[in-house]
């Protein structure tokens, strides 16, 4: 009975040993494992989401540039849609091979931007209104007034697109 409490004694150092063992083996290779897929996967995921959201929201309305340029074929405009801040300047650059008049949308007025019709603001010597006021080359507006704006080629009003102004 002894001889049997000795060896059981044994048995349960070794057993004791053993788990020792195992518990500072694993550890090493486990937290490895947990730290490639665990916290990139879950916590860092919903870490990054919520940040990128957040951090979206604030560029949209921070990093709205102040210019843009939009390239004229002939018969679309490219882009067709761009997004400035308020006091930004849109050029529309003419490579058709024809003439280009930018205007603002309704077609023929062009009373939505300036709330005055072509036949008011035309020529706008202020440059107020959005309407290039006569067929040519190149073409810049500064937009003061936030909203989407639609324009269009006066002498082919098939082509058209939007601006965009921000805050
Ligand atoms: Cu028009």
């Amino acid at each position: 009975m002894s001889q049997n409490g000795w060896i059981a004694i044994i048995v349960g150092l070794l057993i004791i040993a053993a788990g020792a063992w195992w518990f500072t083996s694993q550890p090493a290779a486990a937290p490895a494992a947990d730290n490639a897929t665990q916290p990139s996967g879950e916590t860092s995921t919903a870490q990054t989401g919520d940040t990128g959201v957040q951090v979206g929201v604030d560029a949209n309305v921070n990093t709205a540039p102040v210019t843009a340029t939009i390239t004229y074929s002939g018969s679309a405009f490219s882009p067709s849609q761009v997004t400035i801040k308020k006091g930004g300047t849109v050029t529309w650059k003419n490579a058709s091979s024809g003439n280009m008049w930018v205007a603002s949308a309704q077609h023929p007025t062009h009373i939505v931007y300036s709330g005055t019709s072509r036949t008011e603001h035309c020529p706008d010597t202020a440059g107020t209104a959005f309407d290039q006021c006569v067929g040519g080359g190149d073409y810049s507006f500064t937009f003061t007034k936030t909203g989407t704006w639609g324009f269009h080629d006066h002498i082919n009003p098939s082509a058209f697109g939007k601006v965009v102004v921000v805050e």
